[in-house]
């Protein structure tokens, strides 16, 4: 039974394809709000839309070099001096797939009626409230879902922020070969994943990642708990040995995240869980010695970098829920508790 989020992780490729030539169409656009005034860049949004933002703020600061950070839609309103401070211009990119939900749409119209600078709204669906109030609108229509949870529609947003700020940053990263990586990389690694997930004696998911892969990190932790009801924690890699550590034991499942630029430490963290009696879900683009308590997914080549690798990743880890999900008996398209779009 192909259900909608089952088909809406495998359609991201081309959902990513399609996207970028509606960006490639419409930068000039774009560009231009860019290169508007505002001294610091804000990224916000909600649940999912948070995690992205959380990673679109590291992607960003690294390649457009202008202070960025994210922020969840709810502090904008209810704790702004914490978020502005007076007198400075911000850009703000508000991002909501339903464009509906209450506390985004709140915070948009709050950063606006307060001048606090140019705001953007990044949606899925045109005409949505939140396309009704950016100073720039971009709609990733290619990655709209059906799903209550968010998958491809989060993959599509972060690509099309890390365009913006490749753009910005006058930067080739060689998007276009993404697609196709992805691709091959969910057919030959999908099986995998699949067995992992289905191996139910883990009890306890450690979600580790630096940098942009923090973000990416706490997404495949939501992903998990959503579909699949599992408590999660996510940690930055080192961060996990000052005290979390204490409960890794044989039935622990450790999903980490390496990057290019910090693979040595992040390494030594992995060995050391491992030696704890940690299982290893590792994804990155160096590989860990072989042993029987790791599975890994090697991501390397040309147009992979800890730019596009925290994007590719995401998919392995929307399988890993969705996956898990079955195997407890669980409709990934109707999570417990959850709905489609929180108004509030
Ligand atoms: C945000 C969100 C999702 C969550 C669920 C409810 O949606 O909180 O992150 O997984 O789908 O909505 P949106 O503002 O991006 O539409």
């Amino acid at each position: 039974m192909v259900d909608h989020t089952a088909r809406e992780i495998h359609h991201q490729p081309q959902a990513w394809a399609e996207t970028l030539s509606y960006l490639e169409a419409n930068s000039s656009q774009f560009l231009s709000f860019l290169a508007g005034e505002g001294e610091e860049v804000i990224f916000t949004g909600c649940g999912t839309s948070y995690n992205l933002s959380l990673s679109a703020a590291a992607l960003w600061q690294t390649l457009a070099q202008t202070p960025a950070r994210a922020v969840p839609a709810s502090q904008v309103f209810l704790f702004p001096q914490t978020v502005f401070v007076p007198g400075r211009k911000y850009r703000l990119f508000a991002i909501s797939r339903s464009g509906e939900t209450s506390e985004t749409v709140q915070a948009l119209n709050f950063f606006k009626k307060n001048n606090f600078g140019q705001g953007c709204a990044l949606t899925c669906e045109a005409g949505s409230s939140l396309s009704q109030t950016g100073d720039l609108v971009i709609v990733t229509a290619s990655a709209r879902e059906e799903s209550v949870v968010m998958t491809q529609s989060f993959s599509t947003m972060l690509l099309s922020l890390l365009y913006l700020a490749g753009r910005q940053a006058k930067k080739e990263l060689k998007l276009s070969l993404l697609p196709e990586i992805l691709s091959q990389n969910m057919e030959t690694y999908e099986p995998m994943v699949r067995e992992l997930a289905r191996n139910l004696s883990f009890q306890k998911f450690i979600f580790l990642g630096n940098g942009p892969y923090y973000g990416i990190a706490w997404e495949g932790s939501l992903k998990l708990k959503e579909m699949s009801l599992t408590p999660t924690e996510t940690f930055h890699f080192l961060e996990f040995r000052h005290g979390p550590k204490s409960i890794v034991d044989d039935h622990t499942l450790i999903i980490a995240l390496t990057s290019q630029q910090a693979f040595s430490p992040e390494q030594a963290v992995l060995l050391e869980m491992m030696e704890l009696g940690a299982t290893i879900f590792h994804i990155g683009s160096s590989r860990l010695s072989p042993s029987s308590k790791l599975f890994e997914i090697a991501l390397d080549g040309e147009g992979i970098n800890d730019y596009t690798l925290p994007i590719l990743d995401v998919a392995f880890l929307q399988l890993l829920g969705y996956y898990r999900a079955q195997a407890r008996g669980l409709n990934p398209d109707q999570p417990k508790n959850l709905t489609k779009v929180v108004k509030l």
